[in-house]
C-alpha cells in the first residue's frame, strides 16, 4: 500500500511465531556500535586536551563549533535571559518541569542512615554523601536540549554536589542558549564549560587551568562523547566515573486492540525524530490487519507533517513491528529487548507493569506519552539504552551520591565476634589480622 517510491514512512513487520530461533536474537539487536574503533578515534582529541589544555580546547571549539572564545568557561551568576530571549511561557514551562523533576528526585534522596545491629554490640551502618564534583554534558547538535540540563542539573543539586560543571557546545557567536542558561541558574550550576564532544569530556575528566576537574561525568551525547567517556573512565590518571554507556535513543510500544492508532503512531514518531539512528519498535498483540494498517497509515501521515520528517523517516525505515498472540508474549519480547522507554497501550496497562523486568522507564496507558517523561512529569530522561536496561538504572538522585559504610563494636561486641575473626584470619594465614583482634581481647580480659 505504501510503495517506497512515493516516500512512504513505513516499518518492517514480522510475526514472532514464524521467526526461527536463530533469527529471533537478531530482532533484539541495535545497530552495531563499534565502540573500540570509536575509542581509537577520540584518543588524539583527549590527548590534545591533556597536552595543550585550554589552548587546545579553544582551538577545537573553533574548529568544530566555529566559535572563537576568549574563555572556555562561564561562571555564575548567569544573567537571567530577557523576555525577548526567553518568552514568559517558556520560562513558566521550565519552572514547572524543574518543580516536578525536583519533587520526584528529592523523594529519592535517602534521609536517614541505614543501621543494623548484626549481633549484640556489633553495629553496621551505611550513609550517603554527595559526589563532590560532577560534570553534566548537555548535547548541542540538531536540537538544543535544555530538558537534559534539567534532568542532570536537578539530581546533582538535590544530591548536594558542591561543584556542578555543565558542558555544552557554544553557538557560533560563543554564547550559550538562553534556555540552558536559565536552567543552569535554577539548578545551581557552578561552571559552564563552553565546549562539546570528546574535548569537553576530556577537559572535565582531567581538568585544565580554566576547567575544574570532576569526579563523575553524566549525560547523553553522540558516539564521540560516549567513546570519550568510556576512554577516560578507564584511565587511572583521570580517576573519573561515568553514569552509563549511552547509545541511540529507543522506544518500544506494546499495543492491543484497545490502542488508539493516532496515539501509537505519535509515540513512535516522537522517538524517531530524535535521530536517524533512533530505535523504534511496535509490538502488536492480536491486531487485526485493519488496525495495523490504521497505525501504519498514521505513522505515514503524521511523519510527513513533521519538520524533522527526514530524520524520522530514516529511523522508521530501520525499525520494526513485531506481531504476537498475547500480552505475555509481548512483554516477554520486551523484557528480552530491554528498551530504554516502554509505552503500554493495553486494555489493562497498569496491570501489566508488574510483569516488566527490563526497561529504563515505563509509560502506562493512553494518556502517558513518553514526551511527558522526556520533559516535565518528574521522572528522569537519562536512561539506559542498547539493552543496558537489563543491568543499569536510569540517572537518579543516588547516581550523584555514593555510600559509605561504617561499624562500631562495643567491648562486648568484640568479645563475641573476635574469635570468629581470629579463626578466619588464621585460616587465610594472615596473622597480623588475627593479632589486631587478639591484642584487644587480651586487654579486655585484664579488665
Ligand atoms: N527521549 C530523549 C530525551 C529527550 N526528548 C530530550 C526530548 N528532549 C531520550 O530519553
Ligand atoms: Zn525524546
Amino acid at each position: 500500500a505504501f510503495p517506497e517510491s512515493d516516500g512512504a514512512v513505513k516499518m518492517r513487520t514480522v510475526t514472532l511465531a514464524s521467526v526461527s530461533p536463530e533469527e529471533k536474537p537478531k530482532l533484539l539487536l541495535r545497530p552495531v556500535l563499534n565502540s573500540l574503533a570509536m575509542i581509537d578515534k577520540v584518543k588524539p582529541i583527549v590527548e590534545r586536551v591533556r597536552r595543550e589544555g585550554d589552548e587546545g580546547l579553544r582551538a577545537m571549539t573553533k574548529q568544530f563549533d566555529r566559535a572563537e572564545l576568549s574563555s572556555n568557561i562561564a561562571l555564575p551568576p548567569f544573567a537571567t535571559p530577557s523576555e525577548s530571549q526567553l518568552p514568559a511561557d517558556v520560562r513558566q514551562a521550565i519552572d514547572q518541569a524543574y518543580a516536578n523533576v525536583k519533587a520526584f528526585h528529592v523523594a529519592q534522596a535517602e534521609t536517614a542512615p541505614l543501621s543494623v545491629e548484626t549481633m549484640p554490640g556489633v553495629v553496621c551502618s551505611r550513609f550517603s554523601r554527595p559526589i563532590a564534583r560532577v560534570g553534566v554534558y548537555v548535547p548541542g547538535g540538531t536540537a538544543i536540549l535544555p530538558s537534559t540540563a534539567i534532568m542532570l542539573g536537578v539530581p546533582a543539586q538535590v544530591a548536594g554536589c558542591k561543584e556542578i560543571v555543565l558542558a555544552t557546545p557554544p553557538r557560533p557567536d560563543g554564547s550559550i542558549s538562553p534556555e540552558v542558561l536559565y536552567v543552569a541558574q535554577l539548578t545551581g550550576v557552578t561552571c559552564i564549560l563552553k565546549a562539546g564532544g570528546a574535548q569537553a569530556v576530556a577537559a572535565m575528566a582531567y581538568g585544565t587551568k580554566e576547567v575544574p576537574k570532576v569526579d563523575k561525568i553524566f549525560g547523553p551525547g553522540n558516539q564521540w562523547v560516549t567513546a570519550a567517556k568510556m576512554l577516560v573512565q578507564n584511565d587511572t590518571d583521570a580517576l573519573v566515573a561515568i553514569d552509563m554507556p549511552a547509545g541511540p535513543s529507543e522506544v518500544l510500544v506494546i499495543a492491543d486492540h484497545t490502542a488508539n492508532p493516532v496515539f501509537v503512531a505519535s509515540d513512535l514518531l516522537s522517538q524517531a525524530e530524535h535521530g536517524t539512528d533512533s530505535q523504534v519498535v511496535l509490538v502488536g498483540i492480536n491486531l487485526t490487519s485493519a488496525h495495523l494498517e490504521a497505525i501504519e497509515q498514521q505513522i505515514d501521515v503524521q511523519a510527513r507533517a513533521l519538520p524533522r520528517v527526514k530524520i524520522a523517516r530514516e529511523a522508521i525505515k530501520k525499525s520494526l513491528i513485531v506481531l504476537v498472540d498475547s500480552v505475555d508474549e509481548g512483554i516477554r519480547f520486551s523484557n528480552e529487548y530491554a528498551p530504554e522507554h516502554l509505552i503500554l497501550h493495553l486494555e489493562n496497562s497498569s496491570g501489566a507493569v508488574e510483569k516488566i523486568d527490563n526497561a529504563g522507564s515505563v509509560f502506562v496507558g493512553p494518556f502517558s506519552p513518553e514526551s511527558c517523561g522526556d520533559y516535565a512529569s518528574g521522572t528522569n530522561h537519562t536512561l539506559p539504552t542498547n539493552g543496558f536496561a537489563r543491568q543499569f538504572s536510569g540517572v537518579n538522585t543516588l547516581s550523584f551520591q555514593k555510600h559509605i559504610t561504617s561499624q562500631e563494636l562495643t567491648a562486648d561486641g568484640l568479645r563475641k565476634l573476635g574469635p570468629t575473626v581470629v579463626t578466619l584470619a588464621e585460616r587465610e594465614g594472615l596473622e597480623a589480622h588475627a593479632n589486631a583482634v587478639r591484642v584487644r581481647l587480651a586487654e579486655l580480659s585484664k579488665a
